[in-house]
């Protein structure tokens, strides 16, 4: 499945995901719980509690224990787990720090979930390259993150995903344009990212169980069940996907709202409502650890006239202070003086805390 050279213009997607997230992320900063069935979700409440698992440790899935179950199954499953609240900050920050390290790489980087991210890595020019370029990928998460991630290869997006998922955990699958096929036709349909539940049964009921009898059988089948779906099943059964990796932030903005509770045009009133939205950001991108660039501030007049003004600063901030002088600021310049029903404030252009300069992987670019 590997050691093959991609031909010039080959398109090279690596996919990332970060294994039993919220839990490796507790075992790192809890040693004494690493390698334990470790569930992270809602409280069991000894068996009686409401709500679901996010993820669990591994070891707690020998026990059958899966995302999405409710906590009181997990418990009846594996009552000796530990059982902890999610971190949401703290994942975050993790989340942050290691989408930081894939951006060092200096190729184009589509963050999709909180532990999960394409990069374009075509550059390479080679599956041997890419290869090793996710060789230290891993290594280098490993050693400045402190958990394991599962890593695909692939010539395209899909086949990617596919893959990373192949040999998890701390897996790592690469697979050629020519060895797409027969990677892809032994494994079960509902290894397709997007058929789940109601389309698997559905597919599966036509006597389609692998994606091999998906990517061969009559289109005519699939036309008659799915319609106008039915060239886009069988692409996806092909491993065809065109789609670009797309730079994107996980977290684009944190912003803050407030309605009067009577249209006002007291200037007391405004500012002591304005340092309000000033705290509230500025804890929440303290919580994230986040730095921002750009203030926004919107006026909703009465009668659901918005305007909205923006400032970026030359550098990133962090404390309240700045924020605050940019608000006044900004409001200074927007405020017509007419009476206000909602007041808006937004930090965009965020970074995180940690975000290191470094740069790591030049040899690849
Ligand atoms: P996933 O990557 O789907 O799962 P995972 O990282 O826990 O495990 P795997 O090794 O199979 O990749 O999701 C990432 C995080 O998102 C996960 O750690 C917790 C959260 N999550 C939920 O909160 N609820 C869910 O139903 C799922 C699937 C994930
Ligand atoms: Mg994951």
């Amino acid at each position: 499945m590997d050691g093959q050279t991609g031909d010039a213009g080959q398109r090279i997607v690596l996919h990332a995901d970060m294994d039993c997230f919220y839990a490796a992320v507790e075992m790192h900063d809890h040693p004494e719980i690493a390698g334990k069935a470790v569930v992270v979700g809602a409280d069991p409440q000894g068996g009686a509690g409401r709500g679901v698992v996010s993820t669990a440790s591994y070891e707690a899935r020998a026990f059958g224990v899966r995302s999405a179950m409710p906590i009181s199954q997990a418990y009846r499953l594996c009552p000796g787990a530990v059982y902890l609240r999610p971190d949401m900050a703290r994942y975050a920050a993790v989340s942050a720090e290691i989408m930081g390290i894939f951006k060092e790489t200096g190729y184009r980087v589509q963050q999709v979930s909180i532990d999960e991210a394409f990069l374009d890595i075509s550059p390479v020019r080679s599956f041997d390259t890419a290869r090793d370029l996710a060789v230290r990928l891993k290594q280098t998460i490993r050693d400045r993150v402190g958990i394991t991630c599962s890593l695909g290869v692939a010539p395209s997006k899909i086949v990617a995903k596919i893959a990373s998922g192949h040999q998890k955990p701390d897996g790592m699958t690469v697979v050629t344009p020519d060895s797409a096929r027969d990677f892809l036709a032994p494994l079960p349909i509902r290894k397709i990212p997007g058929i789940g539940g109601k389309t698997g049964a559905q597919i599966e009921a036509l006597g389609i169980t692998t994606i091999g009898n998906l990517a061969t059988c009559d289109i005519q089948v699939l036309v008659g069940a799915f319609g106008r779906s039915a060239g886009l099943l069988r692409e996806a059964a092909l491993g065809h996907d065109n789609s670009e990796v797309v730079e994107r932030d996980g977290v684009k903005s944190i912003s803050k709202e407030t309605t009067f509770a009577n249209d006002t045009e007291d200037p007391k009133e405004i500012a002591a409502t304005m340092e309000l939205l000033v705290r509230e950001v500025a804890q929440a991108i303290a919580d994230e650890a986040l730095q921002f660039k750009t203030v926004t501030i919107r006026v909703r007049y009465a009668g659901f006239v918005s305007k909205t003004k923006a400032r970026s600063l030359l550098h990133y901030h962090n404390d309240e202070a700045a924020i605050r002088a940019a608000a006044g600021e900004l409001l200074r310049e927007l405020w017509d003086g007419k009476p206000i029903r909602r007041l808006g404030l937004r930090l965009s252009t965020l970074r995180h805390q940690d975000s290191r300069q470094q740069t790591l992987f030049g040899s690849c670019r």
